[in-house]
């Protein structure tokens, strides 16, 4: 617990930026979701099992044989995290002036996609642009979108469509079984490969298995290996879904981009059976990727998350709707009408949340968009600041809190003022960024 004229000070040493606060000066953390989980008895066992070899570690087997298992994908490279294994798959798949289309962008996926020449297209539905729709799959793909790229740039520009389950920036909104299928449908006639975003796949599920028509009576197992089947290849950060404070990996089904891919792991990452991770690492994230998939553990994980958003929604607080998988969004662009977009609404609301309590969030709005290649912002039409829930970590007297003090910076919008930014870092700014209050 930290005083108001505490957290007045870091957040100004911190330059209004959450991502640059000290831990120890934070209460409730909800920067992010990442790592943040709880490893279980299990995970913990398994961390005293690893097999530090530097080649051929008997985890790596391990995991291997699970990923196989859970997910279905035969190949299997193990990266330090999520964006390692974006950075190889990129490399490998994306020449110069290549188009990847995507269910909304992700910060890194996309600067990595750009990296390797591409250019990242977003095909989303028009309703995941919009907080307040109800659609239950606001994750979908619009074929309309992509039959356009399609035919303006030709299928052979485009190496792959870039799909996430759980979409992240959208607010933990999940795709549907049926639209991953028409688009499996629609790619295999034009020979054009899903890569899949798998973060938060079981979370994803979950959905599917509560919303879609058929699928009340299959487990997120089931529907969790149905999923990856409608892909080429996949891009994991095990940190989210997998319950591991550090592990990702790249898992593909083809051949030749594995051994592109395991060739190249050893450039960036360390050698192909371990990818910057230590055995037990690669243990925990065998053990967690198992316990992800429970019904059980979902529905107590996403449970929580409504629970959060249900009170924010009781009081009145603009959220995203429905409420997504790994967070609540609220959106700062209805919380505090009279700052402009320019003045970063979602940045300043982060900063007073963190002020009046200690909580911790994240801002997904303009700042996070970054800049167009030709250096001329992004605009998004989402600018929310993301309560993202660890896994098995807080209490419902947690959420509690979380909503009440969200309620007392609601009272007193009016009076808020925004921000100006004043130091900007070339890559992923809204890491690193400094801001002054106007
Ligand atoms: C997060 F503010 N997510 O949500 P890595 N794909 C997806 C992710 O959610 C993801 C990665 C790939 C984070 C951490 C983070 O703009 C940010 O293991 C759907 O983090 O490399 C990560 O996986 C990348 C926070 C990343 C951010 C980027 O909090």
């Amino acid at each position: 617990m930290t005083t108001p004229g505490q957290r007045k000070k870091a957040l100004q040493e911190a330059g209004f930026n959450t991502f640059l606060l000290r831990s120890e000066d934070v209460y409730i953390d909800l920067l992010t979701d990442s790592g943040t989980s709880a490893m279980s008895d299990s995970q913990w066992a398994g961390m005293m099992q690893g097999d530090e070899a530097y080649a051929g570690s008997r985890n790596f087997y391990n995991l291997e044989k699970v990923i196989r298992e859970v997910y279905g994908y035969q190949y299997i490279i193990p990266t330090h995290q999520g964006r390692g294994a974006e950075n190889i798959l990129s490399r490998i798949l994306i020449r110069k002036g290549d188009i990847v289309p995507g269910n909304m962008y992700f910060t890194t996926t996309r600067l990595h996609q750009e990296l390797a020449g591409g250019k990242f297209e977003d095909i989303i539905i028009d309703e995941a642009h919009d907080p307040e729709s109800e659609f239950p799959f606001k994750g979908n793909v619009s074929l309309d979108k992509l039959d356009k790229l399609v035919q303006q740039y030709g299928a052979g520009r485009i190496p792959y469509v870039s799909i996430a389950t759980s979409v992240n920036m959208a607010g933990g909104q999940p795709i549907s079984m049926n639209n991953l299928k028409e688009l499996r449908a629609y790619t295999s006639k034009h020979n054009i490969r899903i890569i899949h975003d798998m973060t938060r796949v079981a979370e994803n599920a979950f959905f599917i298995q509560q919303r879609e028509k058929g699928y009340e009576k299959k487990s997120v197992a089931a529907i969790v290996r149905e999923i990856c089947s409608y892909t080429d290849g996949a891009t994991m950060s095990a940190k989210k879904d997998a319950l591991v404070n550090i592990g990702g990996f790249l898992a593909v089904n083809d051949w030749h981009v594995f051994e592109e891919a395991r060739n190249m792991v050893v450039v960036y990452e360390g050698l192909h059976t371990y990818g910057g991770l230590a055995g037990r690492d690669m243990e925990a994230m065998a053990i967690g990727i198992q316990e992800s998939v429970s019904d059980d553990h979902i529905r107590a994980r996403i449970g929580q998350v409504i629970y959060l958003g249900e009170k924010m929604i009781d009081y009145g607080i603009p959220i995203v709707r429905p409420i997504g998988g790994h967070g609540i969004f609220v959106d700062a662009k209805k919380f505090l009408p009279h700052i402009p977009q320019d003045c970063y609404p979602a940045q300043t609301l982060a900063a007073e949340i963190y002020l009046d309590s200690g909580i911790r969030t994240m801002e997904r709005g303009v700042v996070s968009a970054g800049r167009k290649a030709n250096g001329k912002n992004y605009y998004p039409k989402l600018e929310l600041v993301r309560f993202t829930i660890p896994r098995r970590v807080y209490t419902q007297a947690h959420m509690d809190v979380i909503a009440e003090s969200t309620l007392r910076v609601y009272e007193r919008k009016a009076r808020i003022k925004g921000l100006t930014m004043v130091y900007e870092p070339k890559y992923l700014r809204f890491f690193q960024a400094r801001f002054q209050k106007l």
